[in-house]
């Protein structure tokens, strides 16, 4: 079928075009796609800074919709069931996934970097037969999309789609990092560098969880301003430096978050730790990039760590989350600065770029999106 959709055909150069859709093979999924969010990771492929040959490619990984027709052996979903998109549909039987590790999943990994399906192939071709890679398995930034069976979560009808759409990125990713990540414990202290789309997730979680004092740090007042609503205790202008965040807390956090993905807020996160405490490092960098430590500090027993994906089993988590935002315990609307049609992509990525909003939400469907346009 013929789909509109948005073409990553090399870094920098984003189109809205026809693209051509081939049907669900077995285990995958058809689903029309109602709403997608913009997250800083789709701004990586723009900008073509992680790596080679990641184009041309649909992107879009932050999404939800409603199945439209199933592949062989699909048994979960059947057509006409709202999905959220998990954008790491992991195999359930590699090392990784048998360790608990689904977010690791080893062939879901190959396969999206390679920008195709579990099978090796893509459903994906321009319309002069040029074949299009899945943005990371997802390619949600379209009307239509075929995702691998595990990667389309079934949720509840109580959530709208608009809101949906955000949990299969920055929600599982931010309330996960908390949770799974870091483990925080019911008054321990936190610090959340980087309050965007999804830092201002890690806030709502490190709440839920319990945490004590909540030091969000930004260098935009308006991100300062949401993490506060959201449940921190106090926030920090970046440019007071890693020494007014260790004072506020009496020599430094328990946890500390770092949702920006550059070497400084890394290290940023590294310095207002207390002895003993771990830094998460959610943020993706630029391939290449390195970050630099003293490392003297080892003596004092910090630790540093990655996160992917919340470290969730998103299968499980996810619908666990939904469940805490359609009961009104967990607040999704305010993090929305934007709602955008498929065509206004081009300039929510400037507004991303520009650090101006916080989470654009492209809206494909209004009225099973359930959330305004413009
Ligand atoms: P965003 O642009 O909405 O948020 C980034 C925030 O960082 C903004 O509020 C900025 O103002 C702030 N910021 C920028 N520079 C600085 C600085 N020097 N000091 C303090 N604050 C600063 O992006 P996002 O929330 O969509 O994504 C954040 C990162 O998380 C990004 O690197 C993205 O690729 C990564 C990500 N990782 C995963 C994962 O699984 N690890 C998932 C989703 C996103
Ligand atoms: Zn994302």
């Amino acid at each position: 079928m013929r789909i509109r959709a948005a073409v990553l055909h090399e870094p920098g150069r984003l189109a809205i075009e026809d693209v051509d859709l081939d049907p669900p093979r077995a285990g995958e999924v058809l689903v029309r796609v109602v709403a997608a969010g913009v997250c800083r990771s789709d701004l990586h492929f723009v900008d073509g800074v992680l790596g080679d040959r990641r184009w041309p490619m649909v992107l879009g990984h932050e999404g939800a919709g409603v199945v439209e027709a199933v592949g062989d052996g699909v048994e979960h979903v059947v057509s006409g069931d709202r999905v959220v998109f998990c954008f790491v549909p992991s195999c359930g039987a590699c090392a990784q996934c048998r360790a608990g590790r689904s977010n690791l999943c080893a062939p879901a990994a190959e396969r999206s970097f390679a920008g195709v399906l579990m099978d090796g192939t893509s459903r994906l071709r321009l319309t002069d037969g040029t074949v299009l890679q899945h943005g990371l398995m997802t390619a949600c930034f379209a009307e239509r999309t075929v995702v691998m069976a595990a990667g389309a979560v079934p949720i509840s009808d109580t959530l709208p789609l608009w809101q949906a759409a955000l949990l299969g990125c920055g929600v599982v990713t931010g309330i996960g990092a908390v949770r799974n990540a870091a483990r925080v414990r019911i008054g321990e202290s936190v610090c959340v560098v980087g309050c965007g789309g999804v830092g201002l997730h890690v806030v709502a979680g490190a709440r839920l969880a319990g945490a004590g004092r909540i030091v969000a740090v930004d260098r935009d007042p308006l991100k300062l301003e949401l993490a506060l609503r959201r449940g921190a205790t106090d926030a920090v202008d970046a440019s007071a430096g890693a020494r007014a965040v260790r004072k506020l807390t009496g020599g430094g956090v328990d946890h500390a978050f770092e949702v920006v993905g550059r070497p400084e807020t890394i290290r940023f996160a590294w310095d207002v730790l207390r002895p003993g405490a771990t830094a998460i490092v959610v943020g993706v960098a630029p391939r290449g990039v390195e970050v630099s430590l003293p490392a003297l500090e080892f003596l004092s027993e910090k630790t540093i760590r990655g996160c992917y994906y919340g470290s969730a089993d998103v299968a499980a988590e996810l619908p666990a989350i939904a469940r805490l935002v359609a009961g009104g315990r967990l607040e999704l609307a305010e993090v929305v600065s934007h709602f955008a049609e498929l065509d206004g992509i081009g300039e929510a990525f400037d507004r991303l770029r520009a650090g101006e909003g916080a989470r654009t939400i492209v809206v494909l469907d209004p009225e099973l999106a359930g959330a305004p346009v413009g």
